[in-house]
């Protein structure tokens, strides 16, 4: 309860700030893109994560406002990077509720000025447990629009594949939970059968979690080509992206 007004003051005090998290084209060794990924840094309790503040806003409907900012935050941020670099913003399954979501979206494209060529979204499968109409008609404007949509947490939900024939995906987003443990034989399985259903999908597949030059081979030599994890960066302040962009590059 109380964190949940505290959430409230947060974004009028500018304690709520955006991280960012490189994706890498491991094929042309480049950074292709950048998640955005909420922090609240609270004034007595140090970094909050989103995984805590989160969903204390979607139980609040603050989520619509949080969101918002989010979405205008890193459009504007986004247009001041080379062009060739996309931008990921994460949307909560209650944002689809909101009758305004695909004028946000637009007024945040608008406004920022950011092709919607550089705009990805990323779902998880709870979107899929109502309202499946409604939530088709957000993702086909979104597509419409020219907006690439993500699968996130792919495989951790609790939804069937069917969703995957049936909402317009553009990528799957392989869970970080079976790239952690790849040497169990079932989570390389896992993973070569999702880069198989995204190759016959016709759909662009990027993994998360990289934490390791061995993890990071194996997906190599599975096909995996787009790939996320602490391996080559943590999600970090938006002052560090040009940091961020040289120290990969130099690595590589
Ligand atoms: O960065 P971190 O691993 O702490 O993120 C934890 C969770 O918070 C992830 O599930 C992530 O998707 C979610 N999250 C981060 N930023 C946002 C955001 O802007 N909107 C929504 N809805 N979720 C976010
Ligand atoms: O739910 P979503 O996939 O959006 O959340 C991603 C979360 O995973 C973020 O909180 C991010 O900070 C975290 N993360 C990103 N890369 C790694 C990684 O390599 N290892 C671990 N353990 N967490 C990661
Ligand atoms: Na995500
Ligand atoms: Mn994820």
């Amino acid at each position: 309860r109380e964190m949940e007004l505290d959430l409230k003051a947060a974004l009028d005090e500018d304690q709520i700030e955006l991280f960012y998290q490189p994706f890498i084209d491991a094929g042309q060794r480049r950074v292709s893109g950048f998640e955005a990924l909420l922090r609240w840094r609270h004034p007595g309790q140090g970094t909050i994560a989103p995984s805590v503040f989160v969903p204390l806003a979607e139980e609040s409907g603050l989520i619509e406002q949080l969101g918002v900012w989010a979405l205008e935050k890193a459009c504007h941020q986004a247009v001041q990077w080379p062009s060739d670099l996309t931008i990921s913003v994460n949307l909560s399954a209650v944002q689809f509720q909101s009758a305004t979501l695909v004028d946000d979206v637009r007024r945040a494209l608008a406004e920022s000025g950011l092709a919607a060529s550089r705009l990805q979204i990323e779902v998880t499968e709870s979107l899929f447990i109502d309202e499946s109409d409604k939530v088709l008609a957000i993702l086909t404007e979104f597509r419409r629009m020219g907006l690439t949509i993500s699968m996130d947490d792919f495989g951790t939900g609790y939804s069937s594949l069917g969703y995957l024939s049936r909402f317009p995906f553009d990528k799957i987003k392989i869970d970080q939970a079976f790239v952690r443990d790849m040497r169990r034989p079932e989570n390389i399985a896992i993973v070569r059968s999702v880069i198989g259903l995204s190759r016959a999908l016709q759909m662009q597949v990027i993994a998360e979690g990289i934490e390791t030059e061995e993890q990071m081979r194996i997906l190599y030599d599975e096909g995996c080509r787009e790939m996320q994890g602490y391996y080559f960066s943590r999600p970090r302040p938006a002052g560090e992206i040009p940091l961020m962009l040289s120290e990969i590059s130099s690595r590589w």
